[in-house]
């Protein structure tokens, strides 16, 4: 049985962290609202909201509720200049005097509910800006996620360690598992887009070196969870590439793939696009997608060259 006498809580893991102390509020206030979107998910009954988001796909209730969740903590934070949501249109300013800008997945996955299969909220924090065209993934300060399971589990990074906390009995994060770290090792994969493998034969190929290693497939289709798994036990591998259905990849640049990228590449992982490191993605567009190469460095490197031909 935990008790939160004998486990620091992420407020005060923060604070030792030297996490300053505005991003320490606004972390412990994304934080909060991770609570509701975890009752939301089991109190909410399921089905289509009637609306569909910027990429054209049908909105779940609980999608927009979650949305609505985060961004009504983000606006009482007080901290928050401008955000963006995956499940919204462009960028929207909350207070001129905010000191950070907020890109978030509200629920990543969401489609996974109702088979009762883990999924995430993914967020990534920059200083504030009004304007995110041009910058890249590794101007992040931060980044988090939640994945809700069996337990809610928050991990976090701001520069200093990926971190790990669970929500205990009495609805408070309290700390797992400290400098989450990720060996050079890759027992389990986890490969998405797989429609992609019958269009893209360098996928095939990747596949077949994968299933002739006899490696542990670990993939769920719910990319927090699926790169949670890396993390906990610190060796992987995830990909979801471009194949006819999605050019670039399914994956969103700002709401998913660089909030992953700046934990993993934090936790001694790797990311890439397949041609650099998902940190240096130039975003062009709020909507942007991208390969994702995600886990061991070394197997994100030989990802990189099976992919481009060179293996
Ligand atoms: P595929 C879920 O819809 C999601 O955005 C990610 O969470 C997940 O990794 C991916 O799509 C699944 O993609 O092509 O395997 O269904």
């Amino acid at each position: 049985m935990y008790t939160s006498t004998t486990r620091a809580s992420l407020n005060s893991h923060l604070y030792d962290a030297g996490v300053s102390h505005d991003l320490r509020h606004l972390i412990n206030d994304i934080a909060r609202a991770g609570k509701y979107v975890h009752n939301a998910i089991r109190t909410t009954d399921l089905g289509l909201a009637g609306s569909a988001n910027t990429f054209g796909e049908d909105q779940l209730k609980l999608d927009v509720l979650s949305n609505t969740i985060i961004k009504e903590h983000l606006n009482e934070s007080h901290l928050v200049h401008s955000f963006a949501s995956e499940e919204e249109p462009g960028m929207a300013c909350l207070q001129k005097e905010g000191m950070y800008t907020v890109v978030y997945d509200p629920l990543d996955g969401s489609s996974l509910v109702d088979a009762n299969l883990a999924i995430g909220s993914i967020f990534g924090i920059y200083k504030k800006c009004d304007d995110m065209m041009g910058m890249k993934p590794r101007e992040q300060v931060a980044a988090l996620y939640l994945v809700y399971g069996p337990r809610t589990i928050l991990v976090y990074c701001c520069g200093k360690g990926v971190h790990a906390f669970f929500l205990n009995e009495v609805g408070e994060f309290v700390e797992l598992q400290r400098n989450l770290s990720m060996r050079d090792e890759v027992k389990t994969y986890a490969p998405g887009n797989l429609r992609a493998v019958a269009d893209t034969p360098a996928y095939a190929k990747m596949m077949e070196i994968w299933l002739k290693e006899k490696l542990t497939l670990r993939y769920s289709g719910g990319m927090v969870p699926d790169i949670h798994h890396m993390l906990i036990k610190g060796a992987g591998i995830f990909t979801n590439i471009g194949g006819s259905k999605y050019p670039q990849g399914k994956l969103r640049l700002l709401f998913e793939a660089g909030p992953f990228a700046y934990i993993m590449e934090a936790a001694g992982g790797g990311s890439s696009d397949g041609t650099q490191s998902i940190l240096d993605v130039v975003i062009h567009d709020m909507d942007q997608r991208t390969p994702v190469i995600i886990g061991a460095k070394k197997e994100v490197l030989r990802v990189k060259r099976v992919l481009a031909g060179e293996e």
